[in-house]
């Protein structure tokens, strides 16, 4: 089955807008993305990815009566929904994958793929206009539909010209360093109750050093949050 890229892009667009969420560019599944020969039909086939940048997403999401409802996975149960909507305009063969859930899928490959964008030194993919401020939340993938992902143009890679990286010195107990991200040192400090306020409260402050994208930065409601479901 033939199908427009810019045709599809329009209906997932025009649906996802009003709750935050952006196409973010294609990409096309490759047979090593799979986790188990369950989803063997996807190999080869085309995607789009869907993202979220700045603020929008939390704006629209805190405004659905799904939040607050006491619930687990507010956001993730919201994101299905809003997803669902938008599949069910498509009138295509597609399958809704998402960065949450039971299967382990590999966004961060998928976002390098689709964007070109590459990893900073705490391991979440950095943007040149959004920074760190920027998320993953679907991936629309189109078995046996004919849709060839666009080249991509280079994207700058802000870290590359950052000499002092102030995000790798922030943090009150040195989580990251060449090894990586020491997630028991973060989280253990996270449940300490003689911190500062900063981290749960205000975000995590390595993320709050670095100085790209600052205008996109996640408001406290959202930070608090997202830092509540990482370590509360
Ligand atoms: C498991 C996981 C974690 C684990 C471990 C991360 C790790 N070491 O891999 C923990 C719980 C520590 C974690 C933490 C966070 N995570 Co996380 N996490 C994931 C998850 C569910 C799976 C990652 C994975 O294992 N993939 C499997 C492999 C096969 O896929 P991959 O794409 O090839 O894997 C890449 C990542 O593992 C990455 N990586 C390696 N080390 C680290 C370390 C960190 C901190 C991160 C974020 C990624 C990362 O490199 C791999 C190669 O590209 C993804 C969602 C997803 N399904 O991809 C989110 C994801 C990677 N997380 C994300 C985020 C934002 C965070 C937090 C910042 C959340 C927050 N509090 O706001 C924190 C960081 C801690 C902090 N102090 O703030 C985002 C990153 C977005 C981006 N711009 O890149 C993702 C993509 C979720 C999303 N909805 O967008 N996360
Ligand atoms: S502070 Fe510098 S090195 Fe760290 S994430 Fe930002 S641009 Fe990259
Ligand atoms: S949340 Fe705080 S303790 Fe955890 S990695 Fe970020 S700066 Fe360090």
């Amino acid at each position: 089955m033939r199908a427009r890229r810019k045709e599809i892009e329009d209906i997932v667009s025009g649906g996802l807008a009003t709750n935050g969420l952006a196409a973010a560019g294609w990409f096309r599944i490759e047979p090593g993305d799979l986790p188990s020969d369950t989803h063997a039909s996807f190999a080869g086939a085309p995607a789009l990815l869907v993202g979220n940048r700045g603020g929008a997403m939390w704006r629209a999401f805190s405004a659905a009566s799904g939040h607050g409802d006491g619930r687990e996975t507010p956001l993730d149960r919201w994101t299905a929904r809003v997803m669902g909507e938008t599949g069910a305009r498509l009138h295509l063969p597609h399958a809704m994958l998402f960065p949450f859930g039971a299967t382990l899928w590999p966004f961060q490959r998928w976002a390098r793929r689709a964007m070109g964008i590459g990893p900073s030194p705490l391991g979440i993919l950095i943007h040149p206009q959004f920074g760190l401020w920027h998320a993953l939340r679907a991936a629309i993938v189109f078995p046996g539909v004919d849709i060839k992902p666009p080249r991509l143009e280079p994207v700058a890679h802000p870290c590359e010209r950052c000499d002092d990286k102030p995000c790798l010195s922030a943090c009150p107990v040195g989580a990251f360093d060449a090894q990586g991200f020491a997630v028991a040192a973060c989280r253990e400090y996270l449940r300490r109750s003689d911190r500062d306020p900063d981290c749960m409260d205000r975000g995590c402050a390595a993320r709050a050093a670095c100085p790209i994208g600052r205008e996109w930065r996640y408001d406290e409601d959202q930070v608090r949050f997202h830092m509540e479901s990482f370590g509360g």
